[in-house]
């Protein structure tokens, strides 16, 4: 996308988000990349040289808890080390613009958008910062620190997993169902920095553009979502959404 027509879509999308009247936004992975923190398919979809589902999913921690803890430290420990770029902080000053009239649905788990000072999140694949109890499902936020390879539950001893969703499990239906709904009654879906490969996550933007939504995407390639877009805004996130909220 040549600056000009970079300018002349944001020029476009600004216009509408004037007159917009709700906005539902959909972030993944890319929101974060300026602040340092890896994406799932930039490389070779290898992470900490692990494929993703092998650790991010039921069978994973079933055949070595204590692998996918290190995995989960690793993660946790970039997390710490990282802060907001001005993409997350653009997202606070639209929701302060739409108050009531605004929800951000975050595929991610870095915790960066709470960091901002957004406030209407659904944190739809759950967060680095909490675990859950195995035995007593008790969940739990524990900040940063370094857990070790197998961290007990305080209440029970039981074996403690990190509160996020794996491939082949369920969102947590509450959360999900607010996404959904947001989706659904919005006028605007604003899409920032995310393949929409993961499903269900990604049905957001067809459920949206099929209740008449107009649908912005931001990210610095086309994906499965551009499809569905009424307008592309196409470059980093940390520097188009700023402009997009002047
Ligand atoms: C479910 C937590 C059913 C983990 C995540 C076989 C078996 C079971 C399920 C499936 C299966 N085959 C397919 C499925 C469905 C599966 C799925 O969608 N798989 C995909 C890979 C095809 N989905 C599931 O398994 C879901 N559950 O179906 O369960 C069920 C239902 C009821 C009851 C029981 C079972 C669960 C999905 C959730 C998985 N967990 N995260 C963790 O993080 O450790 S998903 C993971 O991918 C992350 O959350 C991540 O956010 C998400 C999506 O990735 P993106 O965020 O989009 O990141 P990506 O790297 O892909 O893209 C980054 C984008 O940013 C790119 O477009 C890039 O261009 C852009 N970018 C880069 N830099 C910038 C930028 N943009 C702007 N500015 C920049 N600077």
């Amino acid at each position: 996308m040549t600056d000009d027509e970079l300018n002349d879509a944001l020029d476009r999308a600004a216009r509408w988000l004037r007159a917009a009247k709700s906005v539902c936004v959909l972030t993944g992975a890319g929101i974060s990349a300026e602040s340092g923190v890896p994406t799932f398919r930039a490389s070779d979809g290898l992470w900490e040289g692990h494929r993703i589902e092998d650790v991010a999913s039921p069978d994973g921690w079933d055949r070595n808890p204590a692998l996918v803890w290190q995995f989960y430290n690793a993660r946790r420990a970039n997390v710490a080390t990282v802060k907001p770029n001005p993409g997350h902080f653009a997202l606070v000053a639209l929701e302060d613009r739409f108050g009531d009239n605004f929800k951000l649905v975050t595929q991610n788990v870095d915790g960066l958008h709470l960091q901002a000072g957004s406030r209407r999140v659904l944190e739809i694949h759950g967060s680095l910062r909490q675990t859950r109890c195995t035995v007593c499902e008790a969940v739990t936020n524990r900040g940063l620190e370094p857990l070790g390879d197998a961290p007990e539950c305080p209440q029970c001893h039981g074996r403690l997993r990190p509160h996020i969703v794996w491939f082949g499990e369920g969102l947590p239906d509450d959360i999900w169902m607010e996404a959904m709904v947001s989706a659904s009654e919005c006028d605007t879906l604003l899409v920032v920095g995310t393949s929409a490969v993961v499903h269900p996550a990604a049905s957001l933007v067809p459920i949206a553009r099929r209740k008449g939504a107009t649908v912005i995407e931001v990210n610095i390639t086309r994906t499965e979502a551009s499809a569905y877009a009424d307008i592309g805004l196409y470059g980093p996130s940390g520097e188009v959404l700023p402009k997009l909220l002047q």
